[in-house]
């Protein structure tokens, strides 16, 4: 027979790369989005609905009637929520709407579940995010790390992390939470800094756009491919005994350090110059045809004040020992193979809209 797997949030980034991994493991996914908040492209195996092992539901989560009528039907061996809430404070003005609801639907899953009778059979996965862990300074987050949210949807995020550990501690059920570092791909959408560079600089090399306007270019992140990163969803409900894990790769790079190397991955050597809110990234060499509209001593990076957000998380370092241990799970794809599987998919979109610019 085989396994019965809810995913909610389904279309966004995480959602499509753990249905084609449950697929592969001949899992039978049912997809359902909570909220309609997540504008991610909904992509891969996702856009098959002709798949007969996925089929996708409609069920909001303000109305928990819809929720447990899905549960019952569905009976599912396992729950992968990942209806987190997404801070992207880019503006300060931004920050307040992602946060609405976002704990409440971690609150009304686990309660689903239990009000089905499923608490000793079901599964329960919760998509936290470092996010949590929020301005810590200068310290290595593991799992005792204590949270510090930095913003509304991070002080939402806690309640959706403590509401798993509550039910795994009060009602016995087998509840865990990822504490899951920035992952990227090319399915991330364009609201975070990794996205917004590799189709920034891809559509400057096909002249769609000028400059590439960025703010902190010395945040510090520690990046992993999200493909490598769902794997260790699938992972925690594999377990003897639920517990709660730190994913990252332990390896912090830059902003201006990723700009760097998706620049080379375009072909261009970029220089860059000037401090503060006057550093410029200009080309200092084009080592490659594929960036033939450019010219060295171009301008391609620059800042606008408007990305710098006014408290900055920048000095946050992970520790996923306990990931490597327990889990046995090392990160396969290194931030470079990440950068150029990010360049080459955005190259491809920005050479046809250069195309049909040209044509059309
Ligand atoms: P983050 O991701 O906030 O870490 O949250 P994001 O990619 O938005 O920012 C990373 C760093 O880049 C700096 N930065 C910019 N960011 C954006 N978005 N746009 C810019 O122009 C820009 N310039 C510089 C930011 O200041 C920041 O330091 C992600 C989300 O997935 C969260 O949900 C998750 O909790 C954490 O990762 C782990």
């Amino acid at each position: 027979m085989s396994k019965v797997a809810l995913i909610t949030n389904i279309t966004g980034q995480d959602g499509s790369y753990l249905t084609e991994l449950l697929l592969k493991k001949g899992y039978k996914v049912h997809g359902v989005n909570l909220h309609y908040t997540q504008s991610a492209e909904s992509v891969g195996e996702v856009q098959r609905p002709h798949n007969p092992h996925l089929s996708f539901h409609d069920c909001h989560g303000e109305n928990a009637q819809g929720l447990d009528d899905l549960l019952a039907t569905l009976r599912p061996d396992e729950i992968y929520n990942l209806d987190v809430a997404e801070p992207v404070i880019i503006e300060p003005a931004f920050s307040e709407h992602p946060a609405h609801g976002a704990g409440i639907s971690a609150l009304r899953m686990l309660e689903a579940i239990r009000a089905q009778g499923l608490e000793h059979s079901t599964r329960y996965y919760h998509a936290s995010s470092s996010e949590l862990c929020g301005l810590v300074k200068g310290m290595t987050i593991n799992e005792m790390v204590t949270f510090n949210p930095p913003s509304s949807a991070a002080v939402a995020q806690i309640c959706d992390f403590w509401a798993a550990v509550n039910y795994r501690e009060t009602f016995g059920m087998y509840a865990c939470n990822g504490i899951l570092f920035n992952h990227e791909s090319p399915r991330r959408s364009e609201n975070f800094v990794t996205r917004k560079i590799t189709r920034g600089l891809a559509n400057i090399t096909q002249g769609l756009e000028g400059c590439l306007y960025l703010g902190n270019l010395n945040a510090l992140r520690d990046w992993g491919h999200a493909r490598d990163y769902v794997k260790t969803q699938w992972l925690m409900l594999q377990q003897a005994k639920p517990e709660d894990f730190v994913i990252a790769t332990g390896v912090q790079y830059t902003v201006r350090q990723f700009v760097t190397f998706a620049a080379l991955a375009l072909g261009i050597k970029l220089r860059f110059v000037g401090k503060g809110l006057e550093e410029k990234g200009v080309i200092a060499a084009i080592i490659s045809p594929v960036a033939a509209a450019l010219k060295v001593g171009d301008v391609v990076v620059a800042i606008d004040p408007r990305f710098i957000r006014p408290e900055e998380i920048s000095q946050v370092s992970a520790n996923p020992t306990k990931a490597r241990r327990q889990l046995g799970w090392v990160p396969e794809t290194s931030l470079r193979d990440l950068v150029i599987e990010m360049v080459q998919a955005d190259l491809t979109t920005a050479k046809e809209a250069a195309r049909l610019k040209l044509y059309g």
